[in-house]
């Protein structure tokens, strides 16, 4: 099977596309070796001192080390890449917000056994989430290269659009890429980390947004300590959920922006709810023509 691969000067709208036909996208070379350099030697110290996984499901010869914004300010450049916030936008474009979901640099160490193939949509406590409705863009960032011996991200394409299944191995395919390129993929696709047959570690940098209303993987409020939130630009404060994630979630105090936090400003402001009539008016205005519709 071919795998699918989009030029570093694909659009969000064609990585959207070819999410919604595939679940998956693979965009070759879409940030420099510089940027990845940088990250690396931030980052590094911490992937040293993290321990290896506890169970099957994490890896017991796999590291996750997290806290990237406040461990790596180039991370901070990786998460805000216009490339990935675009497609993450368009994905998860029937919710009012989306908002970063987790950070985190996965190693695949020498003599890790392949992940078992799962949805990453089931961290939700195993909603079942309507089938149309993307709750989560995920992007594993190629920090090394990425080959199939080395334990490239098996997928399974298509399996989106599926009901829930149990896959083999030989049912997926390795997406096999360059460092600096990366693997976009839908909550709802089918995915493990591979085997790691190779003496090479391998390593990816998972940033992943999720829909602005559900609760985060990674705790961004609690890891990134608010002295360092406070010096960083109000975009990136914003994709990390210092912003309402629809109308109702995430106030501070008196009904107040979760920016005030941070930045208190000269005077205090209650949020402003014309948008819940208006949404409301929406509901009811689809309501009332969907009673319509069914009492002829
Ligand atoms: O590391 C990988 O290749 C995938 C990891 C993964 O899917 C997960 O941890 O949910
Ligand atoms: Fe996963």
């Amino acid at each position: 099977m071919e795998v699918v691969h989009l030029p570093a000067t694909a659009t969000p709208d064609e990585i959207n596309a070819a999410l919604r036909d595939h679940g998956y996208a693979i965009v070759d070379n879409l940030v420099p070796a510089d940027l990845m350099d940088r990250i690396d030697a931030e980052m590094a110290p911490y992937v040293q001192d993290t321990l290896y996984g506890d169970d099957g499901f994490v890896g017991k010869h796999t590291k996750r080390t997290g806290a990237m914004i406040a461990r790596s300010p180039a991370a901070r450049e990786l998460i805000m890449n216009p490339t990935a916030l675009g497609a993450a936008g368009r994905l998860l474009e029937k919710a009012t917000t989306f908002q970063l979901h987790l950070t985190q640099i996965i190693s695949v160490f020498p003599g890790s056994k392949a992940q078992p193939i799962h949805r990453d949509q089931v961290a939700w406590d195993f909603f079942p989430f309507p089938q149309d409705y993307e709750v989560q863009c995920n992007i594993l960032w190629a920090l090394t290269d990425y080959t199939e011996e080395m334990g490239a991200t098996r997928v399974v394409p298509g399996s989106h659009l599926l009901p829930d299944k149990h896959y083999t191995i030989e049912e997926s395919i390795a997406a096999e890429m360059t460092r600096g390129s990366a693997l976009f993929y839908t909550g709802k696709v089918y995915h493990g980390a591979g085997e790691n047959r190779s003496d090479k570690v391998r390593q990816a940098i998972n940033i992943t947004y999720a829909v602005g209303w559900v609760r985060q993987e990674e705790n961004q409020y609690l890891t990134t300590p608010l002295e360092v939130a406070r010096t960083l630009p109000e975009d990136l404060l914003k994709v990390m959920g210092y912003q309402m994630g629809c109308f109702a979630m995430g106030y501070v105090g008196d009904f107040e922006d979760p920016m005030t936090v941070l930045h208190p400003p000269a005077e205090r402001k209650v949020l402003n709810t014309d948008i819940i009539a208006r949404k409301a008016g929406e509901a009811m205005d689809a309501q009332k023509l969907y009673a319509d519709s069914t009492a002829a």
